[in-house]
């Protein structure tokens, strides 16, 4: 999975992957290069309890990638249209953070002059609209052209059903996440990323004085902008950075002093995890403890087939025990006895937390 982190400039887009990965950064040479990636591991305290107990060789995280991508500017795509390189990037991404600034700083210019989380987060929100409405007539046209032709008019006439259901949404200024798409229109459109479809999370970058109030801001943003697909998080971009790296002891105590819960990392990820409909089952051994990355809904076939293809192909029942059962009983073997082992098809529709054993051919 991969998440891009967009926003406006000075936002405090990399301050928050240098908090994320985990990695020391100095913003002058970051800006230098266009945008920087890295994989994270997603932190999971079940993970942690099954590998105490396993103690195996080894113990696998699931992991996502972040991209810390360019930053968007009001106006700077004059002719609504991103540049190519910046839609390739975002194109490939699951999902977006947006960073949006609501920290006070008068040696960090906010390019507008003043903090507005609302006003910043409909800036980028109308480039994305203008970009795909773009998007949506560089389609008109070509399809205007298949329609000339006997062998790409069928589909061509579909596909302007599509064109012109986004093209009214995009006029009303909806997103396109917040549409219903459906799986006969999806037919056609499946390839297209369009930007306002992505799943985004909008990450409030809040100054130290607004932590007792983050909750309160970030419903106050949620009930402005919420529809299906957005979901927000506030996080404190400086001072996560320095707790980021502090070792785990300090690092708790000041998280505890500044009323912070939990990392920012396993914030976002675990926002990130809701909006996209994600979860985590589990394979456990001596040789290896690893969590893996599903959708909500996925069968034991498929998520056998997130292990390796052969799995899926070849899948004959999986052994499924709950993560609760199994802490509760402390091994499978206990499980077994009390019957809380069972035997699934590949129908079964996996859970958050499952532990699988797949049997396959
Ligand atoms: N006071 C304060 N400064 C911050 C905070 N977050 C970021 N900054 C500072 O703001 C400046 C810009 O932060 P960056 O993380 O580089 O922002 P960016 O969005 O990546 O900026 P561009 O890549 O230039 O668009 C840096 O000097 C950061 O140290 C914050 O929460 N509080
Ligand atoms: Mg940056």
């Amino acid at each position: 999975m991969q998440i891009g982190i967009v926003g406006l400039p000075f936002s405090g887009k990399t301050t928050l992957f240098g908090t994320l990965t985990n990695t020391h950064i100095d913003p002058d040479a970051f800006q230098k290069r266009d945008s920087n990636i890295s994989m994270v591991k997603v932190p999971d305290s079940r993970l942690d309890k099954l590998t105490a107990i396993f103690n195996p060789k080894k113990k696998v995280n699931a992991t996502i990638e972040f991209v810390d991508l360019i930053a968007i500017q009001k106006g700077e795509h004059s002719s609504s249209q991103f540049s190519s390189q910046f839609l390739t990037k975002v194109r490939t991404n699951d999902a977006l953070i947006h960073v949006v600034r609501g920290f006070e700083d008068d040696t960090v210019p906010h390019v507008e002059g003043s903090i507005n989380l609302l006003r910043d987060i409909n800036t980028l929100e109308e480039e994305f609209l203008l970009a795909d409405m773009a998007f949506v007539e560089g389609r008109f046209e070509k399809l205007e052209k298949d329609l000339r032709k006997p062998k790409s008019k069928d589909r061509a006439l579909k596909e302007i059903e599509v064109m012109k259901h986004w093209q009214q949404a995009l006029e009303n200024e909806q997103p396109l996440r917040a549409i219903d798409i459906s799986d006969a229109e999806m037919e056609y459109v499946s390839n297209y990323q369009p930007l306002s479809a992505k799943p985004m999370l909008l990450a409030l970058n809040l100054g130290e004085n607004d932590i007792a109030g983050s909750r309160d801001i970030m419903n106050k943003v949620l009930a402005e902008t919420g529809d299906k697909n957005i979901a927000a998080e506030p996080f404190f971009a400086k001072i996560e950075l320095e707790l980021a790296e502090l070792d785990d002891e300090e690092k708790e105590m000041f998280m505890e002093e500044y009323g912070i819960a939990e990392s920012a990392l396993s914030r976002l990820i675990g926002k990130a995890y809701e909006l996209l409909g994600l979860q985590s089952f589990f394979t456990v051994g001596e040789d290896e403890c690893r969590a893996w990355t599903i959708k909500k809904g996925m069968t034991a076939q498929q998520s056998a087939g997130v292990i390796h293809t052969d799995f899926y192909n070849k899948f004959i029942r999986a052994e499924v025990a709950s993560y609760d059962d199994f802490m509760e009983h402390g091994s499978l073997a206990a499980c077994k006895d009390k019957g809380l082992l069972r035997l699934e098809g590949k129908e079964y529709v996996v859970k958050d937390g499952d532990i699988l054993n797949i049997r396959h051919g």
